[in-house]
């Protein structure tokens, strides 16, 4: 059979790219793919194209024009064995009297977990594991993540020169990488369900955290924002309506803010300045504020404070955590400093992605990708493991897993 030159590996490897075709329409569920093949030849192959609809197995097998009885079936992720929103993909390998199923790596969901291969056997069927385990593990490192944590796969993403800084001194940030480095970003916010950031990137950049991959999805924008500071007028907030946005915020930090910067008028002798945050004359007091957002369209989520550090800071543990309840598996994390640092110190970051581009700006107050309390020894750093590094255009990323669980960084 082999001697055609085809092992199950290279099946498996078809398997893998049909899966990814899957990507950003299927999450929380994993992207698979599969490939059934007889007398050497494929004759079928189908992938899980959006949540909800038809796992990768029953795509391959129904479309299928010819007889299935004998051939063998190659996928990603064991096939499943309960009735979620679909039938298990198990009963219709047995009814296409599948002889061999290939299976690249166990699936984590304690509904399957192991029992979709056991049933498979007990049924006369032959299963072979462990093909491509790895590839196969890492193509689903946000399902497994999500499914054996509860809590979303969060990624760090930012730009940064060759001198370590996100901006000049004077904050102006627009471009520090090129075009290619700039779309791949695109094609992640694709793949990630959720993109973070804190309020003082949208103050500095007025972002739209949006998707601009031709045939894209955007992802839910989650604005970290203790003290509701966001501009009303900002493009978050603008397009709040067409493109979910949520904003965590605290209630006592925003209600304490607003007094701080009440207007002059109220007898402070013009020391405080005004809240930033208004539309002047549309949006005077907190409630107003609050029922301005949400008539934008805008979730507001109430989160506790972090204790510690001088301004407050949302608990993105808490946070997380409730991302994690309300069905995001994965967040794509784009900074600012004080975030980044935050999440890291609270171990909630597994990959990172950092854009290099080769040019200085200097300058000791120009902002460095993770800002707060740093480590004190580099025997204690943070270490990435699996790094790959990739050129992109003239810039280079440099990906990689971090192994290490909270806390990765002093407490403050
Ligand atoms: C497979 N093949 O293509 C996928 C699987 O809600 P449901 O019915 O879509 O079930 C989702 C679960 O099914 C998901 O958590 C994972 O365990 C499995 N996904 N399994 O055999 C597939 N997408
Ligand atoms: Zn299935």
């Amino acid at each position: 059979m082999e001697a055609l030159g085809k092992t199950p590996q290279d099946y498996m490897r078809m398997a893998l790219r049909l899966a990814r075709q899957g990507e950003g329409w299927v999450s929380p569920n994993p992207m698979v793919g599969c490939v059934v093949v007889k007398d050497n030849r494929v004759i079928a192959e189908g992938f899980h194209e959006k949540y909800g609809g038809f796992h990768a197995e029953r795509n391959a097998l129904l479309r299928c024009q010819e007889d299935t009885k004998g051939a063998e079936l190659y996928v990603n992720l064991e096939p499943c064995c309960h009735y979620g929103k679909t039938p298990p993909c198990t009963e219709i390998i047995l009814e296409k009297k599948i002889k061999k199923v290939y299976v690249g790596c166990l699936d984590s969901n304690p509904k399957v977990a192991g029992k979709g291969i056991q049933f498979l056997r007990e049924h006369g069927v032959q299963v072979e594991t462990g093909i491509l385990e790895e590839e196969c593990r890492k193509l689903n490192e946000v399902f497994f993540h999500y499914m054996e944590q509860k809590l979303p796969f969060a990624a760090m993403k930012y730009a940064m020169t060759l001198d370590g800084k996100i901006a000049c001194e004077t904050g102006d940030s627009r471009w520090v990488t090129g075009e290619e480095a700039r779309n791949y970003v695109q094609s992640l916010r694709n793949r990630y369900r959720g993109i973070m950031a804190g309020i003082g990137t949208v103050q500095a950049d007025n972002p739209l955290l949006n998707c601009r991959m031709e045939g894209g999805r955007d992802p839910v924008r989650i604005i970290c924002d203790a003290r509701l500071r966001i501009p009303c007028d900002s493009q978050i907030v603008e397009t709040a309506g067409r493109i979910e946005t949520i904003i965590a915020w605290n209630r006592q930090a925003a209600e304490a803010f607003r007094r701080a910067s009440a207007p002059a008028a109220q007898g402070d002798g013009g020391r405080r300045p005004f809240a930033p945050a208004d539309i002047p004359g549309q949006v005077k007091s907190l409630p107003e504020k609050v029922g301005y957002l949400k008539e934008k369209g805008v979730v507001l989520w109430e989160i506790p404070l972090k204790a510690g550090g001088e301004a407050p800071k949302l608990d993105v543990r808490h946070l997380m955590e409730r991302l994690g309840v309300h069905g995001i598996d994965s967040i794509l994390l784009e900074g600012g400093g004080t975030l980044n640092a935050s999440m890291l110190r609270e171990g909630l970051i597994q990959r990172v992605y950092a854009f290099v581009a080769p040019k200085l700006v200097a300058g000791a107050n120009a902002k460095s990708p993770v800002e707060g309390v740093g480590i004190s020894q580099m025997k204690d750093a943070v270490e990435l493991r699996d790094v790959e590094v990739s050129a992109m255009g003239r810039d280079v990323c440099i990906s990689g897993r971090i192994g290490k669980e909270a806390p990765c960084l002093p407490e403050l």
